[in-house]
């Protein structure tokens, strides 16, 4: 078995499901009937939008079990995402509403063309490091050897004020 981290994000609201909150928590749902073992889920935050969305975001982060590597898990995540992702607005496919990224996993580093693990942008994110320390605060980032915890507790640690 192997062990994955991963992001879950939404700022569209889904049809049937509702607003983000419910997208992330029906995502959790999809991912656990799709087979993988869902360990442990963070609560659900909501952040200030990264970028040039204006909506607030709804995020999460899950620990899963699975016997796939990263490349079926891959391919497994983005069609949960096609199935949530796109609102039906008249003849129009609108918004995706589900991002599902590949934070860590227990096989060190792995980079493909269409995948990096450690998710390349991981560490710069309270919305994805936060919901990640709440699950795996001792997993350690391959690249820096730093535990997720002291990653997180760096990023958002006070800087003092200047005198
Ligand atoms: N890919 C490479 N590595 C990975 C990985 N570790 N996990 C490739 C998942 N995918 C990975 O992703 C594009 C391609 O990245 C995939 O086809 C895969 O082969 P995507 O999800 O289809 O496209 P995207 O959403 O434009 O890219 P990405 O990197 O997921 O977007 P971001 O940078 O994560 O931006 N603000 C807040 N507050 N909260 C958010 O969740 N999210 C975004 C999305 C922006 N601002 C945000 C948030
Ligand atoms: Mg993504």
């Amino acid at each position: 078995m192997q062990r994955y981290v991963i992001a879950l994000g939404s700022n569209v609201a889904h049809q049937r499901h509702g607003l983000p909150p419910a997208v992330l928590r029906a995502a959790l749902a999809a991912m656990a009937e799709a087979g993988l073992k869902i360990e442990a889920a963070s609560p659900i935050i909501t952040s200030a939008p990264l970028g040039p969305s204006r909506r607030c975001y709804a995020n999460a982060a899950v620990r899963i079990a699975t016997s796939l590597g990263p490349p079926a898990l891959l391919a497994l995540l983005q069609q949960i995402e096609t199935r949530f992702g796109r609102v039906r607005r008249g003849a129009r496919w609108g918004a995706r509403t589900l991002d599902l990224d590949v934070v860590l996993w227990s096989g060190g580093p792995w980079r493909s063309r269409t995948l990096s693990i450690p998710h390349p942008a991981f560490r710069v994110r309270p919305f994805v490091l936060g919901p990640t320390a709440n699950i795996a605060p001792q997993w350690r980032d391959p690249r820096t050897g730093c535990t997720i915890r002291h990653l997180y507790a760096r990023l958002t640690r006070p800087v003092p004020a200047p005198r």
